[in-house]
């Protein structure tokens, strides 16, 4: 939507004199609003129950409840990423949870928290409620859950990652770890990301309800694609429209060149194929439409007028 209407400020300003300061007006409208890459949450599927865990305790061997998301549109690399789960499980120290990319990436979340050299069976306190883990969040699991006893319940809330027990002390527990460092490098973040459980000891069990997985983008803009409409004789066709469609895009992006010809679409994602269309009645192209797949910036998607 953002696209759409800087695209019709830009058409609009273009209709007044000074057709300088109306380039400078709109390139600056254009950059305020890109400042910062919004917040994508996607929801998780395949939530159930997490299949009790083996004796002795053992967290690889123990089956897995995966819940997947499909993300797309997430721009890379990754700044920021989130997960969240509701869950119903009345020993939290059976339970493990670690996040995988596309690409195979892992990293624990939670895994046997309140575990120690000596008690092994670890925290049996309760997960009931929704936990989320992030680095924003103020402190650790382990710490809320110390000393709470069996029927305690660990308020649902923001958790920062801790790696696994068995760790000494239990509280504050093994130190924090950085989730968005984690997946930083993950290169190509569209695709089937999994939040995986399992329960690492026999007896108790619980369930996952509900899942969501949250990114924020690149920081730095998307890529920006741009080029020159000409004659044949290389004479620059100024006020002409070019339109951006394709790849996410909710509406198609109409700019019009300058007076010298060129044109720019600023911050567009990148990793997907667009169609790039030019439009005028005063001359006519051999290839008005040009389809190309932004991964990126492109400066020289020209289009060469017939006379
Ligand atoms: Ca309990
Ligand atoms: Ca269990």
């Amino acid at each position: 939507m953002f696209y759409f209407q800087s695209a019709r400020l830009k058409l609009r300003l273009y209709s007044l004199t000074n057709v300088a300061a109306a380039l400078s007006i709109a390139f600056l409208v254009i950059i305020s609003c890109n400042s910062s890459a919004p917040a994508q949450t996607f929801p998780g599927t395949n939530t159930g129950a997490i299949p009790d865990g083996p004796n002795p305790i053992n967290c690889t061997t123990a089956a897995p409840r995966n819940v997947t998301f499909s993300v797309s549109g997430v721009a890379s690399p990754v700044a920021s990423v989130s997960a969240g789960f509701t869950i119903n499980h009345t020993w939290a120290g059976d339970v493990d949870v670690v996040l995988i990319a596309p690409d195979s990436t892992t990293f624990t979340l939670m895994s046997r928290v309140g575990a120690t050299p000596t008690v092994v069976n670890a925290e049996n306190s309760d997960l009931t409620g929704t936990y989320a883990f992030s680095d924003a969040a103020a402190g650790g699991m382990w710490a809320a859950a110390a000393g709470g006893g069996n029927a305690f319940v660990i308020p649902s809330g923001s958790y920062r990652t801790q790696a696994s027990g068995p760790f000494t002390p239990v509280n504050p527990g093994s130190a924090f770890t950085l989730l968005n460092n984690a997946f930083t490098g993950v290169a190509a973040p569209n695709g089937t990301w999994t939040l995986r459980f399992r329960d690492c000891e026999a007896i108790i069990t619980g369930s996952v309800s509900a899942a969501t997985l949250t990114f924020v983008g690149a920081s730095a803009a998307g890529a920006s694609l741009s080029g020159r409409v000409v004659t044949s004789s290389g004479r620059g066709i100024g006020k002409t429209r070019v339109t951006l469609s394709g790849g996410s895009l909710m509406e198609n992006i109409d700019v019009l060149t300058n007076p010298f010809g060129y044109y720019t679409f600023p911050d567009v994602p990148v990793g997907e194929t667009y169609i790039v269309t030019v439009l005028t009645k005063r001359y006519s192209f051999a290839q008005p439409a040009l389809v190309v797949t932004l991964n990126d910036s492109i400066v020289d998607l020209d289009f060469y007028a017939l006379e």
